[in-house]
């Protein structure tokens, strides 16, 4: 398998985070977004989204959303467990992960998309047509990102990881939405989150968070 990967992109990360977790690695191209290589032909032909990351499976199947990603590699490596070990808790890790993306990821990539200066043309991810950036959404995404930052310092008060006592891929988003949030969005977590800050340093100390 082949993945179509992206250094300084939070989707890509969850996904080396992830790998890194299993010990699994695999062929791997880098495309560089603000330069715009996912949307060439070459590219485009193997995901017309021309979204990354992208894994090409050795029969040619072509998975391109990140946590459809995870679960393949999860389902061909089951240990360790990152999504769950039985119904209810599988249910409940892919609840906390939604959050993340939903809560969290969506309103980082707001702020950072209508506000970066290489995508004012380019308010769309995966396409080469001009869509004008909406400066008006960053404040949404930065109000969003402070609500985040608050739900989940009160749950990591309560509980060790993002979504109980084991590290999951919901931590894995989680941590891809807060180094995001922080450096490219500019939206850093604040002070008073002293649990958000202790997770974020444990997390951190792992060794697949530099992958
Ligand atoms: N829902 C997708 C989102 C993927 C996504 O938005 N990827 C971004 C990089 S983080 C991208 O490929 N952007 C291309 C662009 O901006 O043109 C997933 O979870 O993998």
């Amino acid at each position: 398998m082949k993945l179509y990967d992206s250094r300084l992109a939070p989707n890509p990360r969850r996904v080396r985070i992830f790998m890194a977790e299993k010990g699994m690695t695999c062929d791997t191209e880098q495309l560089d977004i603000v330069k715009g290589e996912n949307l060439t032909d070459d590219f485009l032909n193997i995901n017309p989204r021309g979204i990354l990351p992208t894994l090409v499976l050795d029969d040619g199947t072509v998975l391109d959303e990140s946590v459809a990603i995870c679960r393949y590699l999860e389902e061909i490596q089951p240990e360790p467990k990152l999504m769950g070990h039985d119904p209810a808790s599988k249910a409940y890790v892919e609840a906390r992960q939604r959050h993340m993306e939903f809560d969290g990821l969506l309103p980082a990539s707001e702020a950072f998309r209508n506000s970066f200066p290489g995508f004012a043309e380019r308010g769309l991810a995966g396409t080469r047509d001009t869509v004008a950036a909406i400066p008006d959404l960053v404040g949404r995404g930065t109000a969003s990102l402070a609500r985040f930052y608050e739900a989940l310092d009160a749950h990591l008060g309560e509980a060790p990881f993002v979504a109980g006592d084991e590290y999951t891929i919901a931590d894995i988003t989680a941590l891809c939405v807060v180094d995001f949030a922080s450096t490219a969005a500019r939206v850093p977590v604040p002070d008073s989150c002293e649990n958000l800050k202790r997770w974020h340093a444990e997390v951190s100390a792992r060794p697949s968070a530099g992958a």
